[in-house]
């Protein structure tokens, strides 16, 4: 059953046509309703006549995925601007938006059917050569310009009142920050998993305690406009382009977030690789999942030093040795939010394909105990992994779990 104030596919169509000058005015429009996202409703209309189409992602009050999440339809606002932000500062790597609607939480936008949501090509074992390169330039792009490095500070200061965003924060602070790390109603552990949960994660008051630090960096180092949410379901691909789609969870926050996110599913795809495959297929595309991450982190490096220097404003970042501990502190912070992500995907309430889709439940369970594993690890060493071959190391090394 759909929300109450979300438009039916007719609907739609009716509004569609009336709102904007896309279509010729006699198209016979189809719209189907195509959302599978935990928050909103995604219309895909097209004229198959033309072969012209678009999207229409509306936002109710509630979430979809459970009513118990009260959320703001302002995201959709915040999605219509950090998209139409990012298209300026990082030009090729977002959709077009056509057009935003305040009254009914809508943004009309450019149709990415020809693009493969990127979770599915990796659980399909796709490789994209320039994956790395595309998002390391874009995150570089969009977090560098809109800091207090680049931009000017009251400029910024407006720009983190407007991506005030305490709704969906709030998903977030207690979503990956707060409720994996105990035994929360809302957790959903698996059967085979949950001993080792139990005496690794909920058992370890060193972990609680570097969970509650970060947690407080999250809520108060506002330092970069964040996408917020950029899992590998938040990407679409082709072999040669991507584009970064969802960005409703966007505010200023620590500038290593996103990358952190993306490294962590990541992750989830080379895992899954593993109960999934054998000899040179899982070989192949283990090793390009280990390149994808150590270029990304790399050449997020080597391209934020590159803007850094072209763009930063600020005469006080420039005195020898800011830029290193400027830089240092993000890769700290990435490693940290890989670690969160990758524990809150296996304990906490959204979970990702990737693992869920393994069926042998001893598989399942040696999975989610490498995450863990792993994740446990980049929470509490987060210092110590501040290059790719570092983190790539981390993941080839990490034990086979001895069992409960
Ligand atoms: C209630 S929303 C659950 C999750 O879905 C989104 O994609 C975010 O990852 C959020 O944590
Ligand atoms: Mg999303």
């Amino acid at each position: 059953m759909t929300q109450e104030g979300i438009m039916t596919e007719t609907e739609v169509i009716t509004y569609v046509k009336a709102t904007l000058d896309f279509f010729d005015e006699t198209a016979e429009l189809a719209c189907t309703e195509i959302g599978d996202g935990n928050l909103n409703y995604v219309f895909h209309v097209v004229d198959q006549a033309s072969d012209r189409s678009l999207i229409v992602k509306q936002a109710g009050s509630v979430a979809r995925i459970s009513d118990e999440f009260i959320v703001s339809p302002d995201r959709n606002r915040i999605e219509t601007e950090i998209l139409r932000l990012q298209g300026t500062l990082a030009p090729g790597y977002v959709p077009e938006v056509y057009h935003y609607d305040g009254e009914k939480n809508c943004v009309v936008m450019e149709d990415l059917s020809d693009y493969t949501i990127l979770r599915k090509a990796l659980l399909e074992q796709r490789q994209f050569p320039e994956l790395a390169e595309h998002l390391s330039t874009f995150l570089v792009e969009t977090l560098v310009s809109t800091s207090d490095l680049v931009l000017n500070h009251k400029e910024k200061k407006e720009l983190v009142k407007s991506f005030t965003n305490p709704e969906l924060c709030e998903i977030t602070e207690d979503l990956v920050y707060t409720e994996p790390f105990f035994p929360h109603p809302r957790n959903d552990v698996f059967a085979g998993t949950r001993p080792y949960v139990e005496q690794e994660i909920w058992g370890d008051n060193r972990l609680a305690l570097e969970t509650a630090k970060l947690k407080f960096h999250f809520l108060t180092h506002a330092q970069a406009l964040l996408h917020g949410d950029l899992h590998t379901g938040s990407i679409f691909v082709t072999p040669t382009e991507t584009k970064v789609i969802d960005p409703e969870f966007a505010f200023y926050g620590p500038a290593g977030y996103d990358i952190g996110n993306l490294i962590a599913n990541f992750i989830f795809a080379y895992v899954h690789s593993g109960y999934t495959s054998e000899g040179a297929e899982q070989e192949s595309f283990q090793a390009y999942i280990l390149e994808t991450i150590e270029t990304l982190v790399d050449s997020f490096r080597t391209k934020f030093v590159l803007a850094f220097e072209a763009k930063a404003t600020e005469p006080v970042a420039r005195y020898e040795g800011f830029l290193e501990h400027y830089l240092a502190g993000v890769v700290e912070d990435a490693i940290a939010v890989a670690g969160l992500e990758l524990c809150r995907r296996v304990i906490g309430i959204a979970k990702v394909a990737d693992l869920t889709s393994i069926t042998d439940e001893q598989a399942r369970t040696e999975a989610e105990i490498t995450c863990l594993t792993l994740g446990k690890t980049f929470i509490l060493e987060r210092a110590n992994y501040q290059t790719g071959s570092s983190i790539t190391d981390a993941i080839k090394g990490v034990p086979p779990y001895a069992g409960n």
